[in-house]
């Protein structure tokens, strides 16, 4: 078992690692930016850095600032959170060869799940569906016009480098194909360093649905059941839900086996969640891995009962997962509302500033995870996600309840301050969040009405 670990991360997930480690007996070092000084969860921590200034690049993205801080220290490990160096590669490397343990799976399987197209070949070696397209990377526009004839219009031209949305085109004939593609190159050498692309068909409005992986270091692997992401702008998630309404159970049962033939197949071991693609005939369809706790991992916990974060820090001790497959027990149904410091009447700009009062909301069903209290000044420098309420109950629609009951009850206040909390009720209002019948359009066509 680790005795002292690191946390490369701010905010909320901070806080939750610290949580986990004191559960677990693991003394929790904190590191902050200035920006982040006088935080109150740091406080929490066994010990708190400095680590520089502000801006991300300079602190908690800075590897030679967090390594010495780790050395100075003296932990055994390092929690990167999400975000920041979560899914860094050459992070993890150098952890590795500094002795300090990387709290999520090897440097190779981050680096090889980081390549969309090396992903997808992976699943098709592990026999998981994948959607329809070019056989690896494109190199040319003509091959790129050749796979489209082969799978018909429309087609989406992907970064390999690329992921969560980013690096990626519709194309919806030759014409445009031609056009973006080249396009599509150039965008990804810039913004990533590798001009690799690969080409897919489009499938249209599809659902977000993702499935909780866990895998301990002795090729132990199994699925805590999945969560539907399809409320989201512009890949932005802000409503996550478990299970999905989409899903029978027959269809959970396979997907649930796909993902966990991708885990083995990865090499992955920790916790990591592997994205798919579901459309309206119920086809699921690969596209990614996610080598890191998500910032919607509460809903899986919440209807499984498991523990992600202390799991995440026992696997990365060497222990064994104590539960098999058939012991997964999923019970009820868990939402999760991204409580977010921006004003979506505003195009969703950010509102940072001091919170003057703040009442979060309790009793049955409502778990809120929060670094922020009355009197925190919200820094303009990081994302605006300020909580997260995720609410339970037996069924959606009692969860759907207790969310507006929830929501009404959360006031964040302070001069120019606004959240997403009015939107997330307006959502809960809709007949089709109501009857489960979203898909990953959903916000921005209700945002354009
Ligand atoms: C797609 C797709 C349609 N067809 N791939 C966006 C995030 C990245 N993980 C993959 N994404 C998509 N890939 C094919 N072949 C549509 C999306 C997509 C999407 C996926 C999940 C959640 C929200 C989304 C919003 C827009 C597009």
């Amino acid at each position: 078992m680790l005795r002292r670990i690191l946390i490369a991360n701010r905010g909320e997930i901070a806080l939750r690692v610290i949580r986990a480690c004191h559960e677990l007996g693991i003394e929790a070092v904190a590191v902050y930016s200035t920006a982040d000084r006088g935080s109150p969860y740091l406080d929490l921590a066994d010990e708190a850095i400095c680590i520089g200034p502000p801006e991300s690049a300079r602190s908690y993205l800075d590897i030679p600032r967090i390594i010495s801080a780790a050395e100075i220290a003296d932990v055994e490990a390092i929690h990167p959170g999400y975000g920041f160096l979560a899914e860094n590669a050459h992070f993890a490397e150098v952890c590795a060869s500094c002795n300090i343990q990387f709290i999520g799976p090897p440097a190779e399987v981050i680096a090889s799940c980081g390549n969309k197209s090396k992903a997808k070949d992976l699943a098709r070696q592990a026999g998981v569906p994948v959607v329809p397209g070019s056989d690896g990377p494109v190199d040319s526009v003509e091959e790129a016009v050749k796979v489209a004839r082969g799978i018909g219009y429309p087609v989406i031209i992907k970064a390999a480098a690329g992921g969560g949305g980013r690096g990626m085109r519709v194309a919806s004939n030759e014409v445009s194909l031609r056009h973006g593609f080249q396009q599509a190159q150039s965008e990804a050498a810039a913004a990533f360093k590798d001009p690799t692309v690969y080409i897919e068909k489009f499938v249209e409005n599809p659902r977000h649905v993702e499935f909780q992986i866990l895998a301990d270091a002795h090729g132990r692997v199994i699925h805590l059941g999945e969560r539907d992401c399809s409320i989201q702008r512009r890949h932005q998630k802000l409503i996550e839900e478990s299970p999905s309404p989409a899903l029978t159970p027959e269809l959970r049962e396979r997907m649930g086996e796909a993902a966990v033939a991708f885990a083995r197949e990865a090499g992955y071991v920790n916790a990591g969640t592997v994205e798919f693609l579901l459309d309206r005939e119920g086809n699921f369809y690969f596209i990614e891995l996610n080598a890191r706790i998500q910032v919607e991992h509460p809903v899986t916990e919440e209807v499984s009962g498991v523990d992600l974060v202390k799991w995440q820090l026992r696997v990365a001790g060497g222990e064994a997962l104590a539960l098999a497959q058939e012991d997964v027990d999923l019970q009820g149904h868990a939402i999760e509302f991204r409580i977010n410091a921006e004003n979506p009447e505003r195009n969703f700009a950010p509102t940072p500033g001091r919170i003057e009062q703040l009442v979060l909301p309790g009793g049955p069903g409502v778990r809120v995870d929060t670094h922020v209290c009355a009197g925190y000044t919200i820094p303009r420098h990081y994302d605006s996600m300020i909580a997260k309420l995720i609410v339970t109950g037996p069924t959606r629609e009692a969860a759907i309840r207790t969310g507006l009951r929830a929501l009404g009850e959360l006031r964040v206040e302070g001069p120019g301050i606004a959240t997403t909390v009015p939107l997330h009720r307006e959502i809960l209002a809709r007949a089709e969040f109501v009857n489960g019948q979203v898909d990953t359009g959903f916000l921005e066509r209700y945002l354009e009405s």
